[in-house]
């Protein structure tokens, strides 16, 4: 197996460490935006599947970073397709599409089926590169299928991500930290699944022989707000909301403790309000659902969290 990674100061594999999986992984410092790097590393390891995850992934990074966003997230995918295309390499190609395409939904709940409507340049980046990777299939017949998936969460996520923000900082308050959590937008609903699940359906989606594009959800639906409790609740406390909108906070009606407070900080200029899949089509074609609900994924990360702080498991996930 071969993965890409940009150069850089530190290498960012400290979760293939964690995962124990380094060993099995060639890595190539290649950056998948300059065209002659992908060509040359097609031409050197004629890969027989390519599955696109690499992104500039975070949603509001992107209001901030647009051109950036683009170029990993659209540029990178043209250089890959571009490749396989030239060198008309068997190669079957996974490309990681998001639900933030359909944006503010224009329909309910979202399936294959549904009109995109993105809401931040991330979400624009990711609508273009699932049209071309349409087109290369339709126009060339190449192998190339897109996954639309919906949140998909878990202990190794990024603590950027509202998620693990949650559960991260939860723990940490848990452990006698009395810095309050800051979050934006706790009204917004996510479909949240557990990755691992998710990395199952992705490899069904290549492998099924369809060469067509597939939902991946949950088909359940809960608030950022939602989610904190559920942490909270895991982690001792007993959380209860006072205040709405930028005065909205959460206070544990045992200790006292502010545990959440809203931050304008964290709105976005356009946030996506609600989201939820239907994963119809896939289980229908590969039999393919979620095994993990959004109570047994809290009940990992909050323990993963705590685990951490206490020292009795290592992981820095900035390595
Ligand atoms: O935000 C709200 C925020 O950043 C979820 C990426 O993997 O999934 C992810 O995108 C919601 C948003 O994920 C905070 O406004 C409130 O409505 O965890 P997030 P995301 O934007 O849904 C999709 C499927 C992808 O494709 C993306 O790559 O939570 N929210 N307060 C907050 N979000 C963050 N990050 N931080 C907060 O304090």
């Amino acid at each position: 197996m071969h993965a890409c990674l940009r150069r850089g100061s530190t290498p960012k594999t400290g979760r293939l460490k964690f995962l124990d999986i380094i060993e099995k992984i060639t890595i190539h410092q290649v950056d998948i935006t300059d065209y002659v790097s992908v060509i040359k590393l097609f031409t050197l390891i004629k890969p027989n599947r390519v599955y696109n995850l690499a992104a500039q992934s975070f949603v509001q990074d992107s209001f901030e970073n647009p051109t950036v966003t683009s170029r990993i997230n659209f540029d990178a995918v043209i250089n890959m397709l571009e490749a396989i295309k030239i060198f008309g390499i068997e190669t079957k190609f996974y490309q990681a599409s998001t639900s933030e395409m359909f944006g503010h939904v224009l329909s309910d709940p979202q399936d294959e089926n549904t009109p995109f409507n993105p809401m931040s340049p991330y979400a624009v980046s990711k609508c273009c590169a699932h049209y071309l990777v349409k087109n290369y299939r339709v126009a060339y017949g190449m192998e190339c299928v897109s996954g639309i998936l919906f949140n998909h969460e878990s202990e190794l996520r990024g603590r950027e991500f509202v998620t693990r923000k949650i559960t991260s900082g939860i723990a940490r308050i848990a452990n006698g930290d009395t810095e309050t959590i800051k979050l934006g937008n706790c009204d917004a609903k996510r479909d949240w699944g557990y990755a691992p699940d998710y990395v199952d359906a992705m490899q069904s989606i290549v492998e099924n022989g369809k060469n067509t594009d597939y939902v991946v959800a949950t088909n359940v639906v809960s608030s950022v707000r939602d989610f904190f409790i559920l942490s909270a609740k895991i982690a001792g406390f007993q959380p209860e909301i006072e205040g709405a909108g930028l005065n909205e906070k959460c206070v544990d009606t045992l200790s006292g403790k502010i545990l959440y407070e809203v931050d304008e900080k964290f709105y976005r200029p356009s946030d996506v309000a609600y989201l939820k899949g239907n994963n119809k089509k896939i289980f229908e074609d590969v039999g393919w659902s979620p095994k993990t609900n959004l109570p047994q994924m809290c009940e990992k990360m909050v323990a993963f969290d705590m685990d951490l702080l206490s020292g009795s498991l290592q992981f820095d996930y900035t390595i």
